[in-house]
Formats: structure tokens, sequence, C-alpha cells
């Protein structure tokens, strides 16, 4: 479900909303006639009408009078779809409109129309959303189109995707203590920077993850660097600009930088050189929102990790708060206590990544987290 991609900057023309002057439009309610004798006159309507006896019989069974339905096929033949929107839009309250005497072939800003296979409505029609207006076509360009030839190429890999649940209790303690220290140095600790930092340790441990493979799929390059794309949500659309050499930054460096990216981000004023050369790349779409997320790699990446939204969830604890195993909960030595939880879900290029290696590396990255003290001791 989440695309991810490198873009370059420039060239991004915003979107152009273009309507289509040949299309013929009509709001989605004038597809009635006035109702005022709906009801009253189905059996004399029936056969005045123009349509089939399909058509007759859904009227009869919901005491339609069928000169009261818009017919919008040929010399205005009532479809079983205008009956079928007709009664949608009855169940809603939805006012008619004066009856159009020509015959509309398609009303195309009419979203309604039930497929010519849809069951007889019954008392209580499904919902649908009301929209009028203009049908619009819109160009695919700029930060869009890369975005397309991004993910076409992405989908030329077997991807393989994991996931894991993190608990982020101390995590949240840690972060509240450095926040406000940060904050007096003007820089601003979200999540994101330990994430990175968690991640670039691991992978200091894994350098067949922060690699690159060619399209031939011939060579992996191990990079030395770890140059971590972050994907951001951007009027525009996506980006992934790149924190460089992460690897050999402090925290604060890494919120730093992150800042300046996501500033130059959200102005759309990123460069090309900001947007190039990753080796690995982390989508936080949990700050938006949805518990998972399985993202597409950023070829010719081999990984990328996507975290899900922070919550608060019952869990089993042991008596020294930690996760109870089976047997204390069995033996009734656990009890349930409230966690703070992120999912996250890692897709490799599987032809050559096995899931083994992103398990384990998932497993260290987790370990940074949920014992951030244990980073320290592997910082440099
Ligand atoms: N769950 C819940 N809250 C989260 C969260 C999560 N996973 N991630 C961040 N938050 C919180 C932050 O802690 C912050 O709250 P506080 O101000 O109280 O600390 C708030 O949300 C805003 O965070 P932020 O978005 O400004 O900063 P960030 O460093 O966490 O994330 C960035 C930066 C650029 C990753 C993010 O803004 C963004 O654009 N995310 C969307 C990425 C995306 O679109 N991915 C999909 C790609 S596929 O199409």
């Amino acid at each position: 479900m989440v695309d991810i991609e490198t873009v370059a900057a420039g060239g991004t023309t915003g979107k152009k909303l273009v309507n289509e002057p040949s299309d013929p439009v009509l709001p989605a309610s004038s597809h009635y006639k006035p109702s005022s004798a709906a009801g009253q006159s189905a059996a004399v309507s029936l056969e005045k009408v123009l349509t089939t006896p399909a058509v007759r019989k859904i009227a009869k069974e919901n005491q339609v009078d069928l000169t009261q339905v818009r017919g919008t096929g040929p010399k205005g033949r009532v479809l079983k779809e205008d009956i079928l929107l007709y009664l949608q839009n009855r169940g809603r309250g939805i006012p008619n409109l004066p009856p159009v005497s020509a015959p509309v072939s398609s009303p195309v800003s009419a979203p309604v129309s039930a497929p010519a296979s849809a069951p007889t409505p019954i008392s209580a029609p499904t919902p649908v959303p009301v929209v009028s207006g203009v049908d619009q076509r819109v160009p695919i360009r700029g930060v869009q189109r890369l975005m397309v030839k991004s993910m076409t190429a992405a989908l030329q890999v077997q991807h393989l995707t994991y996931c894991e649940e993190i608990n982020f209790d101390a995590l949240k303690q840690l972060r509240s203590e450095l926040k406000s220290s940060m904050a007096k140095r003007n820089i601003k600790l979200s999540y994101m920077p330990l994430m990175i930092k968690a991640a670039s340790l691991a992978l200091l441990q894994f350098p067949q993850l922060n690699a690159t493979v060619n399209s031939e799929v011939t060579e992996v390059v191990y990079h030395a660097n770890h140059n971590i794309g972050v994907a951001m949500d951007t009027a525009k659309g996506l980006v992934v600009p790149v924190l460089r050499s992460v690897q050999a930054k402090s925290l604060a460096e890494i919120a730093q930088e992150l800042q300046v990216l996501q500033d130059a981000a959200l102005k759309g004023t990123l460069t090309e050189a900001q947007l190039q050369g990753g080796t690995f790349t982390l989508s936080n779409i949990g700050s938006i929102g949805g518990t998972y997320a399985v993202p597409v790699l950023v070829v010719p990446q081999v990984m990328i990790g996507a975290f899900g939204r922070l919550q608060t969830l019952p869990r089993y604890v042991n008596s020294r708060g930690q996760p109870a195993t089976v047997e204390q909960i069995e033996d009734g030595e656990a009890q349930v206590c409230p966690a703070t939880l992120m999912n996250v879900s890692w897709s490799a290029d599987h032809r050559v990544v096995d899931g083994a290696t992103v398990a384990k590396f998932s497993n260290v990255w987790k370990k940074y987290l949920e014992h951030p003290a244990s980073m320290l001791s592997d910082l440099r």
C-alpha cells in the first residue's frame, strides 16, 4: 500500500486542472424529475414509460412512478441504473429537480450509477457520496511523474516484507528527557532521529542491507556511508531527501539535518543533491496515521522500513516489567499493563536479501529502541 520513491528536484509542475469542454455535464441530482406524484400513479405510469420488464418490476416493488424517473437510455428509456439511482437518492431525501426533456447519454458528474448487476435495493440503500461539478483531467507531471517511474521500476523487484512490534515505553521516557535540552539548542527531537540512528547502528552489523544492486542484478554494492532517505509528505507529493553519513553523526546532528530537509521539503526548495544518493530508506507514515504500511523499495536500494502510528495498548508484563512469557502468563505471574507500541514493516529486495537477515537486523533495531541506553555503548 505504501509507495516510496526518490525524486529529482525541478520540473515539478503542479497539478493543472483541465475541464473537458466536450463532456456533457449535469449535477448528480439532475438525474431526477419531480416526485410529487411518486407512489400515487405508479400503476398508470408503468405502461407509459419506455423501459424493460425488470425495471417495471423494481418500480412496482418500490412504489415508484416511472414517469418521475429520469431515463438515460435511447429515447429516454429508463434503465435499471436509473431507477436504482432514483431509489438511492429517494432513500436519502434528495430533492428532485425539474424534468429534462431531452435524453442524456451519460451524466458524467453522477458518480452513483449502480452496476447493471446490482440487486434490487431494499428500504435502506447504501449511502453514496453526492458529488457535483465537472470531471477533471490532470496531467501526471513533476513529482508524480517521477513517482510513476520509480514505482514501475520497484514493481519489477520481488519484495519480501517483515513486520514487528516495538515497545516505545523506554524511548518515550528518553525522548522526554532529551527534548527540552535539545529545544534549548533550537533542535526539535521527534522519534525519527532516534529511529534513524538505531537503524544506522543496526546497519553497522548488517552492511549487506545498506546496499544497492545494479539493473542486471549481477552486482551488489555495500555502501560505507549510511545515506538514509526519509520519505516526506509535501503538498506536491512524496519526496525522499537523504541524510548523509548518518553512521558518523550524533543524535543532535541527525535531528538538525532532518529539520533542515523537512523545512526545505515543505517549501519545495530541496535540491537535486539532497534527493540523490540514498542507500537505505525510512518512512514514518504513522505521523499521519495507520497502524501498518507495506513499503515499496526505492530501487536500486535493497531495504526500506515503514513505521505505523504509536498506540497505547494492553500487554502482559512480568514482575520485572519485561514482556511476559507464556509460562508466566499461565502461572499467573504476569499482569496486563498499558504499553506504547509502534509497528514497523521492513521490505527488502528478495532477489539479494533473505528473510532471516531482515529478521536479525530488525531484532537489533528493536533492541536499540526498546533499550535505548544500549545505543550509547555502540555510538562512536
Ligand atoms: N505515531 C504517532 N505520532 C508520531 C509518529 C508516529 N509514528 N511519528 C511522529 N509522531 C508525532 C511526533 O512525535 C510529533 O509530535 P510532538 O510534536 O508531540 O513530538 C508529531 O507527530 C509531528 O511529527 P513530525 O511529522 O513533525 O516529525 P517526524 O520527525 O516524526 O516526521 C516526517 C517527519 C518528515 C517523516 C513526517 O512529517 C512525514 O512527512 N511523514 C509522512 C511520510 C510519508 O508520507 N510516508 C509515506 C510514503 S509512501 O507514499
